[in-house]
């Protein structure tokens, strides 16, 4: 061992990544306090998504209370969407108080973690420098790396161009020229912002998405004050925001009333905030709601009405040095290009790294028709190897840091149960089939995979829903919300694996 930083031993646990998920794992660690635990992150702060989204802009769009850890309520959050950095820094906070800020090495990018068979542990290296853990779990997230579009010429744009995630704070847009591509929940955040300072605003939109209003607003000093001295208060804030978002849920389409009712609510929004026919109907999508996240916002469609802005549905053809050439043939001038265009969220770069048993890594595994993953946090082939946030973990609607911290118990289970009895787990092969296959089924017929859209919900290759998971997030914490070793299998013994080499 090399590093610097490592004296050589085989540390409990390593988590990948300082976002919402890492953060929330460390912190089960630290309150348990008998682990030995390192944080490796890539960035030089914590915070993942949310410090990597600093657009213009940027802002939840679940509840804030809602979007919290149960475990760290803050009756304080400003509104019921908070910004991008409120958030940022609630999760700050978090690793100040919570006492994980020692526990993360910065800047230390994963490029490789391989099962160690013959010492039983994960050798990681990050950075160049070398750690070792009888347990890895992966929190690298699955909007971490973002996407740049595949259009022809895209390099060669002589003017600006960079994504909404990676944004450019030091270039001056005042009086610029911009084209925005992409129409998701990053790019109608930005629209509103940009419309106002730039001298002309193209947007350029491939598929129109269902945007109901955002029902926002601030909270009082008076309910702040009542959160902070009355927890309770907050409390039952944040268990009717679940269930008004569990029931928010049209996308089984069990209940077809639910899918008549949001429908209408995004179709008298589009009406009534767009009177013109023409723009409308480009507006309007043409795939059943909810196939595509639906999307919350008051401010989007006006700001596609300035006279500085234009919608563009005509397709790009190509890009060029100056601007766009769209399918129409028409050139669009422009100084600065911003890709609004996701991530990698179907093939997370993380899951090339990641070696295990055999000497494949996730993503090959993956590719050779191993999808997802068993509870949707544990892969055969993978000992003593969890991933939160991984396959089967999204929402549609709803919130994320509710299925990161059914991971956490479930993960903080199973490491607990490792270094107790010194066993080495990872899930029977036919275990984690029959698992994904029960996911898969609950998938087929819902509106993410029979809903007319292509989204990056469903895995180009296969065309099944691997990001997303297909029920109720209370029904996620019910099947996955608890590790039993009895559903696993020790690690091989070295005529086994020879024999799976061969
Ligand atoms: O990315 P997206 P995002 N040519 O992948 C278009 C979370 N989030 O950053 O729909 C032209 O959703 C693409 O078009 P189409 C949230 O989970 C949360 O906006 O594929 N267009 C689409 O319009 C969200 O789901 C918040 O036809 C191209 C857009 O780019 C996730 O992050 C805020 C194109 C990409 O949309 C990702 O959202 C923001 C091309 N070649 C984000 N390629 C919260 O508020 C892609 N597009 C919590």
């Amino acid at each position: 061992v090399t590093s610097a930083d490592n004296e050589g031993r085989v540390r409990d646990a390593i988590i990948i990544g300082a976002g919402f998920a890492g953060l929330g794992m460390a912190v089960a660690f630290e309150r348990e306090g008998l682990i030995d635990y390192l944080i490796l992150e890539r960035a030089g702060d914590v915070g993942g998504a949310w410090r990597d989204n600093t657009y213009p802009g940027a802002a939840c769009d679940i509840q804030s209370h809602l979007y919290s850890y149960s475990f760290r309520p803050n009756p304080d959050w400003s509104r019921v969407f908070a910004t991008q950095p409120e958030i940022l820094a609630y999760l700050r906070r978090t690793a100040e108080e919570e006492g994980i800020r020692p526990h993360i090495r910065f800047g230390a990018d994963v490029t490789s973690a391989r099962w160690n068979s013959r010492d039983r542990c994960w050798d990681v290296t990050a950075a160049g420098s070398e750690y070792r853990a009888r347990t890895l779990i992966s929190a690298a997230g699955h909007l971490s790396d973002p996407v740049y579009p595949d259009i022809p010429g895209l390099q060669t744009f002589a003017g600006r161009l960079f994504h909404s995630a990676r944004w450019d704070h030091e270039f001056e847009l005042r009086g610029t020229r911009v084209g925005l591509i992409g129409t998701g929940a990053s790019g109608i955040q930005i629209v509103p912002e940009l419309a106002d300072v730039v001298a002309s605003l193209d947007v350029f939109q491939r598929s129109a998405p269902y945007i109901v209003p955002r029902r926002d607003r601030e909270y009082t000093v008076a309910e702040k004050r009542m959160f902070a001295r009355v927890p309770e208060t907050a409390q039952n804030l944040r268990d009717e925001l679940f269930w008004y978002n569990e029931s928010r849920f049209p996308q089984r389409r069990q209940v077809p009333s639910f899918i008549e009712q949001i429908s209408s609510v995004a179709r008298d929004h589009l009406a009534s905030q767009v009177p013109d026919p023409a723009l409308r109907a480009q507006l309007t999508p043409d795939y059943e709601i909810g196939c595509k996240r639906i999307l919350i916002s008051n401010d989007y469609y006006p700001a596609l009405q300035r006279p500085n802005v234009r919608l563009r549905t005509e397709g790009i053809a190509r890009i060029d040095e100056t601007g766009i050439v769209l399918g129409s043939g028409e050139h669009v001038d422009l100084d600065v290009i911003v890709a609004a265009t996701g991530f990698e969220a179907v093939e997370p770069p993380i899951s090339r790294v990641i070696v295990g048993r055999i000497g494949r890594s996730l993503a090959e595994t993956w590719d050779a028709g191993m999808e997802g993953a068993y509870a949707c946090t544990t892969v055969a082939g993978f000992p003593n190897f969890f991933i939160a946030l991984g396959p089967n973990t999204g929402l549609g609607a709803g919130s994320m840091i509710y299925m990161a911290e059914t991971q956490i118990g479930y993960v903080r289970e199973a490491v607990a149960y490792i270094l107790a009895t010194g066993a080495t787990v990872e899930p029977a092969e036919s275990a984690q089939r029959r698992y994904v296959e029960s996911v898969h089924r609950r998938s087929e017929g819902t509106v993410w995979t029979a809903g007319g859209c292509s989204s990056w919900y469903l895995h180009p290759r296969s065309g099944r829903l691997t990001t997303l998971w297909p029920d109720f997030m209370s029904q996620f914490r019910r099947e996955n919300g608890h590790f039993s070793p009895s559903d696993y299998v020790s690690e091989p013994d070295a005529g086994e694996l020879a024999l799976q080499r061969s």
